[in-house]
């Protein structure tokens, strides 16, 4: 009687890691909750496998607890029971139900793999877009709009996005749950792979790199944000063609070109387009994204909103320590700190580093 109270007692232990295991169920980084064609058909093959799968482990505990009880050995069992081995019947019974249920599963298995894989590359009608992955960034190059973005990937609802996936360092792995998913970014202009999603709905789609890529694997977060056909048009042209950002910023414009520049593409009020490097993300517009570095949110939980006074905390909080935010990425520390595992830092103070807050976050393109 005891034991079986102590088995009752971990129930409320599974119950919990129920939820871990589920995240918690986060509305928007699920497969479960499929917000597009592609984690639809790629739900409806989890459910028919794991359907399967419970058949079988129900059938076979049913019969497995049947057996035991029926078979048990009783008093006036004195000899051997009859023995089976080397049943035809059985046999083939236990061949045919497996192969059945297998030809089951592989059947839309091999049909949703070709499904899946089609390559939209050349589809006129399909966003093209290049995936970049860095450590620990996401890169996002629209081929035909000429359009680049970081960690923040803008997709019209209804539209297949077409993405084609590199890598610039090692193995990554590009992942939205809620929208299907997921293939390698390889390193090496041989090894590109294709994939295409879609998003029904408007919406903010979490994605997440999922292969183990360095120290701040876990930390290498972007968003997919899904807008409306008219939305998505206006984004664009904003991008092609920014007009003036609200700057009263220009001491932070100034250090930006003297420091930042070579590595972060910005609007550039003189020569009135975004211009900059490329080995950390494109800042432009930067006032609208929902995140800093991908990770630091720049709205609360409540409020969809993006907050103009926590961006500039959370940049703030970046440019103070950005191996504190983000262990082992790659960008110089903006200010020296002694012992930091980044060697490099750009010698600047905290003035002119709050002059540089006040310069991007205010880049709001319009
Ligand atoms: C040597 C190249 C380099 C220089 C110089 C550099 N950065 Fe960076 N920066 C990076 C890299 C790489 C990342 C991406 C880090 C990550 O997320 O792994 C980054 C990330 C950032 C981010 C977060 C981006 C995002 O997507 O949210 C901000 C903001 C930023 N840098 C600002 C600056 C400013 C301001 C300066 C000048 C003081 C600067 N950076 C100088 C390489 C650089
Ligand atoms: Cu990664």
């Amino acid at each position: 009687m005891k034991r079986w109270l102590n088995v009752w007692r971990l129930i409320p232990l599974f119950a919990v890691l129920t939820f871990v295991l589920t995240g918690c169920g986060k509305e928007n980084l699920t497969t479960l909750k499929p917000k597009g064609p592609v984690a639809q058909d790629q739900l409806w093959l989890i459910g028919l496998s794991l359907g399967i799968m419970i058949l079988v482990l129900i059938t076979v505990f049913i019969i497995y607890a049947y057996v035991l009880v029926k078979f048990r050995r009783r008093k006036e069992h004195t000899e051997y029971p009859k023995q089976v081995e080397g049943s035809h019947t059985l046999e083939i019974i236990w061949t045919v139900i497996p192969f059945v249920l297998l030809l089951i599963l592989a059947v839309p298995t091999i049909y949703y793999t070709f499904k899946l894989d089609k390559d939209y590359t050349q589809d006129p009608n399909a966003i093209q877009v290049k995936v970049i992955g860095h450590q620990f960034w996401w890169e996002f190059e629209y081929l035909n709009e000429k359009i680049t973005t970081g960690m923040e990937l803008y997709v019209p609802t209804n539209r297949i996005i077409s993405f084609e996936l590199q890598s610039a360092d090692v193995i990554h792995s590009f992942w939205v749950p809620a929208l299907g998913g997921k293939k390698d970014t390889n390193p090496g202009s041989g090894a590109v792979n294709h994939m295409y999603l879609q998003a029904d709905q408007e919406g903010v789609y979490y994605g997440k790199c999922a292969e183990l890529c360095g120290t701040s694997h876990a930390l290498m977060d972007f968003k997919v944000i899904a807008v409306s056909p008219e939305k998505y048009d206006a984004w664009v042209k904003k991008m092609q063609q920014p007009v003036a950002v609200t700057a009263n910023a220009s001491e932070g414009e100034k250090i930006f070109k003297d420091k930042c520049i070579a590595c972060h593409a910005i609007y550039d009020s003189d020569k009135k387009g975004i211009v900059g490097g490329k080995v950390g993300p494109n800042l432009a517009n930067y006032a609208e994204r929902q995140t800093v570095a991908g990770i630091l949110f720049n709205h609360t939980e409540e409020n969809p909103a993006i907050n103009p006074q926590l961006l500039k905390s959370n940049l703030k909080e970046w440019l103070a320590d950005p191996q504190k935010v983000k262990p082992g990425n790659l960008m110089p520390n903006p200010i020296k700190i002694e012992g930091s595992k980044m060697k490099d830092d750009l010698g600047l103070n905290e003035k002119q580093v709050d002059a540089l807050v006040d310069f991007i976050s205010s880049q709001k393109l319009q």
